[in-house]
């Protein structure tokens, strides 16, 4: 990890601020320095780290975009995506831990909350003292959140909240959690649910084979009186959660780069060194063709991230142009991953290298924040007008 190389074949640098190379440069020594060294080791033993919280929020990963006013970084959308990509070349669930407080817990108290919540919240989860958790999958309504039943009734002083929400990244640790959940009328809402709130419980999902350094379980709410200041009160409706989705899937468009990136500079350096039939592996034409389709994918989801944050950056960018990006390079990133474990033959399956960890991680994010086919649907929709979904 210490060598890494980043591919930059279409000289992409050459379009970005000095402040974007700044930015993807602290994250880049950052993650070589505090995550490299002991991810493998935190996904063997399935334990998130929680040693690395402070750093992430040292280089921004928390809230890059929220204005400095609320503690964020006060960056845009190029810099937030830099960081997304340079989190994930070390590892997708840190990756994850980063877009689920910046996208799905800071935003929506930042864009659907007031200004006493913004003011309570966002500087503690900024810097890391706060950790968030987002829930909106059910464990029967997950591509279909619309359907969901968690819900809270008005008990004249608080609500009181039933439910269950699952696979919540971030769930087992976190001190807030943003909720969804549908009124005494059937309108979905967002609420702050705080850790120690009786009847509120987030047991742990054990065995996973992916995402083993991110914590994932599940919120459980029996009975929970929530005070009625802790509704977010200026979005409602399913439109809410996934305005917060947009932003999260479009930084893993960034993300996925980054395991590509570190899963292609991997297999390129081991093809040059590794020798058979006395010469390179390199040499060979079968893997030139895997290492010359990788670095041409690579180059193609650069440019497609980056012409989105420029798109971002001037209010322009439709969910279904960030569904399209999330969808083409988490595929291109998982694919990469496959080939470049077969360039290093049996090496590939151990954990000296990151390629099989990256491949297993990718598993998860090419469900989660909207499945692969869902992704494919919500362009099928875009382009004829039709919605297959239903
Ligand atoms: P539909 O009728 O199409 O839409 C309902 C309302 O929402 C509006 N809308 C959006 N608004 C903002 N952003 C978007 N991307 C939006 N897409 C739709 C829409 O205009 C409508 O508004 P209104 O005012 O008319 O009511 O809804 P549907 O029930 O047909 O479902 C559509 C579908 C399938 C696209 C959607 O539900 C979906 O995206 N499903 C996938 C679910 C998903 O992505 N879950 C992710 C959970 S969070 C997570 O995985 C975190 S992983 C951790 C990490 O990030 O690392
Ligand atoms: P399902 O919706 O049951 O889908 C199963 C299959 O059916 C998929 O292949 C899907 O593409 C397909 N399918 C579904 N509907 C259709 C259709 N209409 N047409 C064609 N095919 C269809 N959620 C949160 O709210 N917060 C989190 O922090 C979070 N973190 C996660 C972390 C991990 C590690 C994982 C694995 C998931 C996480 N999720 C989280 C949940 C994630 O968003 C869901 O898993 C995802 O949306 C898919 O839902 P599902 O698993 O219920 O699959």
């Amino acid at each position: 990890a210490d060598l890494f190389q980043a591919p930059d074949y279409y000289h992409i640098d050459d379009l970005l601020t000095d402040e974007h190379k700044m930015v993807r440069d602290a994250a880049r020594d950052w993650v070589k320095r505090e995550v490299s060294p002991i991810i493998e080791e935190a996904a063997q033993k399935a334990e998130f780290p929680k040693s690395i919280v402070k750093g992430l929020a040292e280089i921004g990963a928390f809230g890059p975009y929220i204005p400095e006013e609320y503690g964020g970084a006060g960056l845009d959308q190029i810099s937030y995506g830099l960081i997304m990509q340079e989190i994930e070349r070390g590892d997708s669930g840190v990756r994850s831990t980063a877009s689920v407080q910046s996208s799905l817990v800071m935003y929506p108290i930042w864009k659907y909350g007031n200004e006493e919540q913004r003011k309570k919240y966002l500087p503690k989860l900024a810097t890391g003292e706060f950790m968030g958790s987002f829930g909106l999958t059910e464990p029967d309504h997950g591509s279909n959140p619309g359907g969901m039943i968690t819900n809270f009734k008005d008990k004249g002083d608080h609500y009181l909240l039933n439910g269950a929400k699952m696979w919540i990244s971030n769930a087992p640790f976190c001190d807030i959690a943003v909720v969804w959940a549908k009124n005494e009328e059937g309108r979905i809402h967002g609420l702050i649910v705080e850790r120690g709130m009786e009847g509120f419980t987030t047991p742990e999902t054990h065995n996973k084979w992916s995402l083993r350094a991110s914590a994932t379980g599940e919120l459980i709410f029996n009975d929970v009186k929530v005070p009625k200041e802790n509704l977010l009160p200026n979005k409602t409706g399913l439109g809410a959660p996934l305005g917060c989705l947009d932003s999260a899937r479009y930084g893993i468009a960034w993300g996925a780069i980054g395991a590509a990136m570190d899963c292609y500079d991997t297999a390129l350096r081991y093809a040059k060194e590794r020798i058979q039939f006395d010469k390179p592996i390199a040499s060979y034409q079968l893997q030139q063709k895997k290492l010359a389709e990788m670095i041409t994918e690579i180059t193609k989801a650069q440019l497609m991230a980056l012409r989105l944050g420029q798109l971002k950056n001037e209010g322009k960018a439709t969910s279904a142009q960030i569904s399209m990006a999330k969808r083409n390079n988490v595929d291109m990133a998982i694919k990469i991953a496959r080939e470049a474990r077969q360039i290093l033959g049996g090496m590939g399956i151990t954990g000296e290298y990151s390629i099989m960890r990256h491949m297993m991680n990718l598993e998860s994010v090419i469900t989660y924040e909207g499945t692969h086919d869902i992704h494919l649907l919500i362009t099928g929709l875009d382009i004829t007008g039709i919605s297959a979904f239903k």
